[in-house]
C-alpha cells in the first residue's frame, strides 16, 4: 500500500509515474514530522536500506547521506555525496516500510548519525513529495498455474522488503533494458588515443582469447572535446573502424559530455545560442563554465525543446554506426565559472608578498581547489522550464537525469525498434527508465571493491539494474590480484568495464603478465550468461531485484540480515567474493545449506554440499566460488568471447535440487525494444 503526501510546493521530477492521491500529513504513518524534518525512532534491530549510490554499508544506519549529485572523484568512506540522488529508503525492524521522498533539491539523511536511534531527514527549501510504502499481504491466489516470474509481478511468494520494492517500483515505471550484447566485457580507457590503439586493444583480446563485446572511447576521440565531433587526425577513419570492429563482435561506445563548446563555427554551440537552448546568468546571458574544452555552455536540460533537440544531436553518431553510449560530467561537474576564476585572480594578488602563517597559507592554498564544483556557481544560473526562470540549485539533481532523458527519448524516435545501450554517472530516480549507471571515479583500492558489492542492491532498490563500477578501480594504480579479485565480482554485475584514469597504470587484462586466470574468470562470464541475463530481464519485467542482500530472502535470520559482503544474484546464485588483498580466502555464512560450485578457467573443479552456518572457504586467486540455493538450478552455457557466440540452447545444468525442480529461463533477442515476460521464459526442469 501506498501513500502519498505533499509537503508545501514542490516542483515536479517525474520520477513518479502513477500518483496515488494526497493524504492529509495529519495521517502521516510511521513518523514524526515538526515542520521542518522528518523523524523516526530506531530500536537497536532496526536496518536501514536503500539510498542508492552511496558509501557505507548495505545497512545505511551511522553516517549522514546528502542527495546532490557531485563529481567526487576521491569519494572514500567519509563521502556525504556522490553522483546520484536516490532517495529512497527501506526501513526493516518492528515496522518494515519503505520512503520515497520526491524532490529535485537537496535532501540530508542522518541516519542514526547524530543520534544513534533516530533518522532525520531534511529537505532544503521543505517542499516534497513523501511517499510511504508498506507491504501489500495478498492472499495467495490458487489453482492457477502461474510461473515464479509471474508470481513475482503478482507480489506472492516475496519477503516484505521484497514486496515494497516492488511497489516502490510500480511507482516510478519499468527499469531500463539495454541490449544483449552490453552484459559481454567492455574495456575502457582515458582515452584510447587513436584508431590504431583502438584496434590494438580488440587485437590483443582476441589474440589471448580474451573474451570482449566492448571498447569504450573517452573524451579523445572528440575534436577537441565537442560533443558529437570526431577527432579526424587521431580517427581518420571512425566509420570504417566501428564497422570493422563490429565484424569481430566488439561495439565502440563513444562518451557525450554535458559541457558544450564554446566556439564560432561549431554547429551544436550555434544552434544552442541561436535558440537560446543553453542556461543562463542573472543577466539571462549564457553562464559560461569550464570543463574539458575550456569555456563552455551548459544545455538547458530541463527545457523541452532544448531537451529535444539536444537528444538529436546523439544522431550524428547513430548514423555512424556507433550503438551506445555514456554521459559524463552531467552533475554538472564544473571545473570553474568564469566569474569566480576572475575573482580568484584578483584574490591571489592580494597575498602576494605578505608573510603567510597557517591562516593565510592554507586559505590561500585552498583557494583554487576550491573553484571545482562550488555551490555558488550552482546558484548562479537559471533554467527555463517552461516559460518560468527556475535557479539551477532547485533542480540540481536533475540534470543528470533530464540529459541522459533527452538521449533516451531521442534513441526512442530515431531508433524504435532497437535497444541502444546508455548509462550515466549522475541520475535521480526516473532516470532508471532512460539509461543505467556507472558508479563514477572510484580508485584502485580494495575498499572500493567491496564498495561496489555493497551499492549494487541499493541501486537495484531504486531502479537501477543495469548498473557497475569501473572495474579495476578508476584513479590510481591497479594491481594483478585486485583486478582479478575484483573481476570475480565483475563477472556477476549487470555493466562489466574495466575503465582507468590517463596517468594510471594500464590496466588491461593482457598488461599483467600471463593472462590464464584473466582469461578463466571471464570466460565464466560467458558460461554465466544465459543465468544473468535471464535473471536481469525478470528483474526489470516484474519490478524485481537482480542483486539482493541476504536479509531479503532470509528476513527471520538475524546473522543474515547483518550481512554485508555477501550477495544473492538473482534466484539460484550466492556469491561471496575475496576483496581483501593476499587473502587467500574467506569466510561465508550460509543461511541454509547450500552447494559449492568451484570453477577454474570456467570449468567446475568442485560441488560440494554445506551445511547451513559459517564456513571458511579457500579461494585462490585464480578460482571463482559461487553457491547454488537449494531447491534450485544454474543453467551455464559453454562459453565464448562474444556474446554472439553463446549458445543458449546447450545448457548444462548445475543444480542443488530434486527431480522435477524448475528453472524459468528468459531469453529474447536481446535487441528489440518489445519484450514480453511471458513470451520470453521457457522451463527447464530437471
Ligand atoms: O573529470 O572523460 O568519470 O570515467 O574517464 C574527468 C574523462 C572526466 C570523468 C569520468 C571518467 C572519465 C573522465 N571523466
Amino acid at each position: 500500500m501506498i501513500k502519498r503526501f505533499v509537503f508545501g510546493n514542490p516542483m515536479e521530477t517525474e520520477a513518479v509515474l502513477k500518483k496515488p492521491q494526497i493524504n492529509s500529513i495529519e495521517m502521516l504513518p510511521h513518523l514524526a514530522w515538526d515542520g521542518e524534518t522528518l523523524s523516526l525512532q530506531m530500536s537497536e534491530e532496526d536496518i536501514v536500506y536503500g539510498l542508492g549510490e552511496n558509501v557505507r554499508g548495505i545497512n545505511k544506519r551511522g553516517w549522514v547521506y546528502v542527495s546532490n549529485c557531485s563529481d567526487a572523484p576521491h569519494h572514500h568512506e567519509d563521502t556525504h555525496s556522490l553522483y546520484g540522488a536516490h532517495n529512497f529508503l527501506l526501513i526493516d525492524g518492528k515496522e518494515t516500510f519503505g520512503l520515497f521522498i520526491d524532490t529535485p533539491a537537496k535532501v540530508t539523511f542522518d541516519v542514526g548519525y547524530t543520534k544513534y536511534d533516530e533518522l532525520r531527514i531534511t529537505v532544503e527549501d521543505g517542499a516534497f513529495e513523501l511517499y510511504v510504502i508498506e507491504a501489500d499481504k495478498k492472499a495467495a491466489q490458487s489453482g492457477e498455474e502461474q510461473s515464479r516470474a509471474e508470481n513475482e509481478a503478482d507480489g506472492q511468494g516475496l519477503s516484505d522488503l521484497e514486496q515494497i520494492v516492488r511497489e516502490f517500483r510500480g511507482l516510478i515505471g519499468r527499469s531500463y533494458i539495454p541490449p544483449k550484447w552490453a552484459f559481454g566485457v567492455g574495456q575502457s580507457r582515458w582515452s584510447y588515443m587513436t584508431s590504431q590503439e583502438v584496434r590494438e586493444v580488440a587485437r590483443q583480446y582476441r589474440e589471448h582469447h580474451l573474451p570482449l563485446d566492448m571498447i569504450y572511447l573517452d573524451i579523445d576521440y572528440m575534436e577537441r572535446y565537442k560533443d558529437f565531433t570526431i577527432n579526424r587526425e587521431a580517427f581518420p577513419d571512425f566509420e570504417e573502424l566501428v564497422a570493422e570492429l563490429k565484424e569481430q563482435g566488439v561495439r565502440l561506445v563513444p562518451i557525450i559530455d554535458a559541457g558544450v563548446k564554446v566556439e564560432e563555427g561549431y554547429d551544436v554551440y550555434e544552434e544552442g545560442v541561436a535558440n537560446g537552448y543553453f542556461c543562463k546568468d542573472a543577466d539571462g546571458k549564457e553562464f559560461v563554465v569550464g570543463v574539458w574544452p575550456g569555456r563552455c555552455h551548459l544545455p538547458d536540460m530541463l527545457n523541452d525543446e532544448a531537451r529535444h533537440w539536444f537528444g538529436r544531436k546523439y544522431k550524428v553518431l547513430l548514423d555512424m554506426g556507433i550503438e551506445g553510449f555514456w554521459n559524463d560530467m552531467n552533475e554538472p561537474a564544473l571545473f570553474y565559472s568564469e566569474k569566480r576564476l576572475n575573482e580568484l585572480f584578483d584574490k591571489l594578488g592580494e597575498y602576494k608578498g605578505r608573510n603567510m602563517g597557517v591562516d593565510d597559507f592554507f586559505e590561500f592554498q585552498h583557494m583554487p581547489l576550491a573553484l571545482s564544483n562550488y555551490e555558488e556557481d550552482y546558484r548562479s544560473f537559471y533554467h527555463n522550464i517552461n516559460g518560468q526562470k527556475v535557479r539551477h540549485d532547485k533542480v540540481h539533481n536533475l540534470f543528470g537525469y533530464y540529459m541522459t532523458r533527452s538521449a533516451g527519448e531521442a534513441f526512442e524516435e530515431l531508433e524504435p525498434d532497437k535497444r541502444i545501450l546508455m548509462f550515466s554517472r549522475a541520475s535521480y530516480i526516473g532516470m532508471h527508465r532512460y539509461g543505467g549507471i556507472w558508479t563514477g571515479d572510484n580508485k584502485s583500492w580494495w575498499s572500493h571493491l567491496l564498495m561496489n558489492l555493497k551499492m549494487m542492491p541499493s541501486l537495484n532498490m531504486c531502479g537501477f539494474l543495469y548498473t557497475g563500477a569501473d572495474l579495476g578501480g578508476f584513479g590510481m594504480d591497479c594491481t594483478r590480484d585486485l583486478l582479478l579479485r575484483w573481476l570475480a565480482l565483475g563477472i556477476f554485475l549487470p555493466l562489466l568495464r574495466n575503465h582507468s584514469a590517463n596517468w594510471t597504470r594500464r590496466q588491461e587484462p593482457y598488461q599483467f603478465g600471463d593472462t590464464e586466470a584473466f582469461r578463466g574468470i571471464l570466460a565464466l562470464r560467458y558460461r554465466l550468461l544465459p543465468y544473468l541475463y535471464s535473471e536481469f530481464m525478470k528483474a526489470a519485467l516484474a519490478d524485481g531485484m537482480y542483486a539482493r542482500p541476504l536479509g531479503f530472502a532470509w528476513p527471520e535470520d538475524p546473522i543474515a540480515r547483518r550481512v554485508e559482503d555477501q550477495l544473492l544474484i538473482g534466484e539460484s546464485v550466492m556469491i561471496a567474493p575475496v576483496y581483501e588483498q593476499n587473502a587467500v580466502g574467506r569466510t561465508v555464512y550460509l543461511p541454509e545449506e547450500m552447494k559449492l560450485v568451484r570453477f577454474r578457467g570456467a570449468q567446475i573443479t568442485e560441488e560440494t554440499v554445506l551445511p547451513a552456518g559459517h564456513h571458511y572457504v579457500e579461494i585462490p586467486l585464480d578460482e571463482v566460488v559461487l553457491f547454488v540455493r537449494k531447491g534450485h538450478i544454474l543453467p551455464l552455457a559453454l562459453g565464448g568471447e562474444k556474446v554472439s557466440d553463446v549458445d543458449w540452447d546447450e545448457l548444462e545444468l548445475v543444480h542443488f535440487a530434486e527431480r522435477g525442480a524448475r528453472y524459468e529461463l528468459y531469453d529474447d533477442d536481446g535487441e528489440s525494444r518489445e519484450v514480453d515476460l511471458d513470451a520470453g521464459i521457457q522451463w527447464i526442469c530437471l
